[in-house]
């Protein structure tokens, strides 16, 4: 059985439309469309995504994904999570908020002096992240005026095919989804004033949500199938892990680097509160136990401001391999401080928290790249034991998935500060895990698929890249 889909990726930095080919022994991606992303300042000075225009770029994909392939079966939708639009009369109310706008300080106050924060990780099991979507909830203004509220891809799944429905490994995400049911904890959102008449009912990955309607259909060309996939990016991504051992943790490196393991069943105890793991939905009902470390977002603002200075792009890899060759240790920074969550002058704001620990601040862009890429790899390493800890097992290798994978001085870094042999790759772990799921729903995977048959897929199509430590 074979078959073509499209998969609509959208990332914090950048979004992109693909094509993914699955057949016996066959699974292949190839890119129709790549465009920015990014935080967008609102009127009213709030940070925002361009929404628009981000689901104008969806669109003119999907038309040029079927000019090249007129078979394509389904599309799915995934993207960063915790974000949302308000809808009423069809209508998106206002440009969504960016998780990094500072509101939520307010919220994380509010909704601890309802829950104190001990009661709701027994409750929803999520890491402690000052963006999650209840605490967003709590200090939105326009929440009386919408008719529904729809997480990112589920908003574009609604735009395109009139379904309003949340699907569950991203409304994990939100905080109002209850660990041990995977329904929405009603009482919870009442508690905290968010009206159930909000929440869309909940739907599992690889359920059908209708097929494209009116403009979309016009724009694009056809009545394309709409199918849920883990609308979670980090949940696609996870699916697409060639996982080589039952102790294998993975990290799902991008924007954000993904640290931990995957389960059957929750962890909430205090131990794992106090090391703010998430025990976040996966797809087939799996959990994912993991810690949010910042990722390659220190390294791509640092970049961003680095070229504003010169004037002209730098060469990503020209930067790398030059850090590559700084010799002796580098100072190291926690890549989790709080200081460096938003955007901004990133190398200013290394060098201050550097220059507090009374640690050397680099001089060069070299140094720096250097210090910031051995930095997050010691989070990740400090994640990896963690995990190891909370779960009681010995982890006997990582595999790095995402762009980060193509970082070897970052996969490289994380062997030697782990002592662990890392697997790279996929590097478009995220856009395979959407197209597969999308593949089971029809059928092409063969009867029974499992998550461990979509990896022996991903294994096959693409071999992962091994760094020893040294
Ligand atoms: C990765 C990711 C993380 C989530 C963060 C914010 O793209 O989805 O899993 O914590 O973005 O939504």
């Amino acid at each position: 059985m074979s078959g073509v889909v499209a998969a609509v990726d959208l990332g914090a930095t950048s979004g992109r439309v693909m094509l993914g080919y699955v057949g016996d022994g066959m699974l292949r991606l190839e890119p129709v469309s790549r465009f920015p992303n990014g935080p967008v300042a609102g009127p009213d000075g709030s940070l925002r995504w361009d929404f628009t225009a981000l689901y104008r770029h969806v669109l003119d994909g999907l038309r040029e994904a079927l000019r090249k392939e007129p078979g394509i079966a389904s599309v799915g939708i995934d993207s960063w999570a915790v974000d949302y639009g308000l809808v009423a009369a069809e209508e998106l109310l206002a440009e969504p908020f960016h998780y990094r706008d500072d509101r939520t300080a307010f919220g994380v106050e509010r909704v601890h002096s309802i829950v104190p924060a001990d009661e709701l990780y027994r409750r929803n099991g999520l890491q402690f992240l000052p963006f999650n979507t209840l605490y967003q909830y709590v200090t939105e203004r326009a929440l009386d005026d919408a008719e529904i509220a729809l997480l990112i891809p589920d908003l574009v799944a609604y735009l395109l095919s009139g379904a309003r429905v949340a699907e569950r490994t991203n409304a994990s995400t939100t905080g109002l989804v209850d660990v041990r049911t995977g329904e929405w904890d009603l009482d919870l959102a009442e508690k905290l004033g968010v009206p159930a008449s909000l929440l869309p009912p909940l739907v599992d990955p690889g359920a059908e949500l209708g097929t494209l309607r009116g403009a979309a259909r016009e724009r694009v060309g056809a009545a394309l199938p709409v199918v849920a996939v883990g609308s979670h990016d980090t949940a696609s991504a996870v699916v697409a892990v060639p996982l080589s051992t039952p102790n294998a943790a993975y990290i799902s490196c991008g924007t954000w680097g993904l640290v931990g393991v995957e389960l059957d069943d929750p962890v909430v105890t205090d131990a794992a509160r106090e090391a703010n793991f998430t025990n976040e939905g996966g797809v087939d009902g799996r959990v994912r136990f993991l810690h949010n470390v910042t990722g390659l977002w220190l390294l791509s603002e640092s970049v961003r401001t680095w070229e504003a200075e010169d004037g002209a792009p730098i060469d990503l890899s020209d930067l790398l391999d030059a850090a590559a060759s700084v010799e002796g240790t580098v100072a190291l920074f926690d890549a989790n401080d709080a200081r460096l969550s938003a955007p901004g002058d990133m190398p200013a704001r290394i060098a201050g928290v550097l220059e507090e620990a009374g640690s050397a601040v680099p001089t060069t862009r070299a140094e720096f790249t250097r210090t910031i890429v051995e930095s997050i790899a010691a989070a990740f390493a400090d994640a990896v034991a963690t995990a190891q800890r909370l779960t009681d097992r010995r982890i006997d290798v990582i595999h790095i998935v995402g762009g980060g994978s193509l970082n070897r001085l970052l996969c490289q870094a994380t062997a030697d500060r782990t002592a662990l042999p890392v697997l790279a790759g996929p590097v478009e772990a995220t856009a395979l895990g959407n197209v597969l799921v999308q593949a089971r729903a029809h059928g092409w995977l063969g009867e029974n698929a499992t998550l461990e048959t979509m990896r022996e897929r991903v294994a096959a199509a693409c071999p992962p890249e091994r760094f020893d430590p040294r």
